[in-house]
């Protein structure tokens, strides 16, 4: 055993966010930055003696170095097996199936999802519990105290050992197996998914062009869609991941993933076009000539639950994050079945899904899952929709339409103002917020305010409540402004202000969005202040 007394406090102020700690590449660097986040991790955790450890990433830089240190350290804890990811890799939602799979206590995950990698980019670790899914406040909250007070670090004198080669080898009195990172997430979607009619969709000539961004979804999508499924050789691109990611930002939409979009829109544009993203657990459905919104692609996928193999038994419960358009409300009302609004974050959705209340979710920001794991699942949602259009024969574009059509559409835009101030942000927050009370029943910008709160949520469950979790300035019909501040960024702080207009007129479902959301825009100015108070004269991102 080796104890090194680490300089005080390195974690100071660094307060794990929803997904876990995320810093520049540099910052992680720092001598015992990480292993103060790993001790005060293992500090709150009861003894590891008999458990099992899961710990792999999305492969970007750091990656390696940061496996062998925790690989030390969970050794001077006592586990008894750690399973990590062949070459330190495995994705966010293959982490969550493996600890589910083998009844591990938890999971270390090494990403920091969809935010730029290499030297100068960020690097994350998160810790998810034994049902698969992010640890809840409780835990990260305690690790933040403990993090204040860490004076050693607990590791084992013991060189690096190779994660190349698959098979067991030993660390101390540690079990340390080298996985395929694929295997039980492909047995897994075998068992979801419908994978002969797929195969067949593919042999029929159907065309998908899977765009894995150089991050870790690259070696999943070859393996089950390329593999398992016979598609032909090509149809995942960008497929190897690299530690900087080619340099690009792997973060799937419209904007980021601008490539993949000109190519569903070229004129011999294959059928399909999806992405994921660093960690894989983000997706982009992209039609022929078409967007999907996260939120449509959530709402379409309940109304067609029941056509695949492993949602026919039924869906007890949908959930949204609060910010995600109102879609699949509507379809859930329908259907005759609970949905949930949530706060932003993978987490509360693992009480709802652990309690059998909710079978799928999603939020705007790419996500969408299922109980299945307790994390979102990017290829996942790709086979859900190929599944989709190997059973109805029918469009991406097709089946979005058709759910408008039935159900109205929610128009809806998402305005990223990235890299301001935390001061201003702060300030655009507080004023926002000091305003609340008077807004209700008062016309802004031609909009008349039915409402307007900071979302508050009371979990279901364990009766935790989460507050101020974003302000909406909400109409009659049920548009509306959503502001909040972003959890993962690294630099500086970002506005998100969320647009979304109930259009039921089937004749106005082409008007573009930013049209049919411009008397929204024109709200949260009246309201906000926004581009005073940030500086900028209109967002970084629209998506
Ligand atoms: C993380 C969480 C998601 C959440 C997103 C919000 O995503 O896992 O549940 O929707 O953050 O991001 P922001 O706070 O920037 O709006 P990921 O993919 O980064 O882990």
């Amino acid at each position: 055993m080796l104890t090194i007394r680490t300089p005080s406090h390195p974690f100071k102020d660094q307060r794990p966010g929803t997904s876990g700690l995320r810093k520049k590449v540099a910052v992680f660097q720092q001598p015992g930055y990480l292993e103060n986040f790993v001790q005060a991790l293992f500090d709150v955790l009861p003894d590891a003696a008999g458990q099992t450890l899961v710990l792999g990433g999305d492969g970007r830089f750091y990656n390696r170095v940061a496996t062998q240190i925790i690989l030390r350290m969970a050794a001077a804890k006592g586990y008894a097996r750690v399973l990590v990811g062949q070459g330190g890799i495995l994705s966010t939602p293959a982490v969550s199936a493996v600890i589910r799979h083998h009844g591990a206590s938890g999971g270390i995950v090494l990403s920091a999802s969809h935010n730029p990698g290499g030297p100068e980019g960020d690097f994350g670790i998160k810790y998810n519990i034994a049902n698969g899914g992010p640890a809840p406040e409780k835990i990260t909250e305690a690790m933040f105290e403990r993090s204040k007070t860490v004076s050693e670090i607990h590791s084992i004198d013991s060189p690096d050992i190779a994660l190349d080669a698959l098979g067991t080898i030993y660390l101390g009195r540690m079990e340390v197996t080298v996985i395929d990172p694929v295997a039980i997430y492909l047995d897994l979607m075998q068992k979801l998914f419908d994978f002969n009619g797929m195969r067949k969709l593919f042999a029929s000539g159907f065309r998908l062009r899977f765009d894995a961004m150089h991050a870790v979804g690259g070696p999943y999508a070859k393996a089950v869609l390329e593999g398992a499924l016979g598609a032909p050789p090509g149809t995942v691109v960008n497929a190897i991941p690299l530690e900087d990611f080619g340099g690009l930002h792997p973060d799937p939409n419209p904007v980021n993933a601008e490539d993949l979009v000109h190519h569903l829109f070229a004129v011999d544009a294959p059928d399909m076009g999806a992405a994921s993203d660093g960690d894989a657990d983000r997706n982009m459905v992209v039609g022929r000539r078409f967007v999907v919104s996260p939120s449509d692609s959530l709402a379409v996928l309940l109304a067609h639950a029941h056509r695949v193999p492993g949602y026919r038994g039924g869906i007890s419960g949908v959930a949204r994050s609060m910010p995600t358009s109102q879609a699949v409300d509507k379809v859930a009302k329908a259907m005759g079945i609970p949905c949930y609004e949530t706060p932003t974050g993978w987490k509360f959705f693992g009480n709802l899904m652990d309690a059998g209340l909710v079978s799928l979710c999603g939020e705007e920001s790419y996500g969408t899952g299922s109980n299945h794991i307790r994390e979102k699942d990017g290829l996942w949602a790709v086979l859900f929709w190929l599944n989709l259009i190997a059973v109805t024969g029918e469009s991406v574009e097709a089946l979005v339409r058709a759910m408008w059509k039935e159900h109205g559409r929610c128009v809806y835009s998402r305005h990223d103002y990235e890299g301001i101030s935390l001061s201003s942000a702060d300030a655009l927050m507080r004023d926002l917020r000091a305003s609340l009370h008077s807004l209700p029943g008062k016309s802004l910008a031609g909009c008349s305010i039915d409402f307007a709160d900071d979302f508050s949520y009371t979990d279901p469950v364990d009766g935790s409540v989460s507050e101020r979790q974003g302000v909406r300035i909400v109409l009659k019909d049920g548009s509306r402004a959503v502001f909040r501040l972003s959890g993962t960024g690294t630099d500086g702080a970002t506005l998100r202000l969320y647009l979304e207009r109930f259009e039921p007129d089937i004749s106005r479902h082409d008007l573009p969005a930013e049209e049919a959301l411009a008397p929204l825009a024109a709200l949260a100015e009246a309201a906000a202040n926004v581009r005073l108070q940030t500086g900028m004269d209109c967002p970084s991102v629209t998506t």
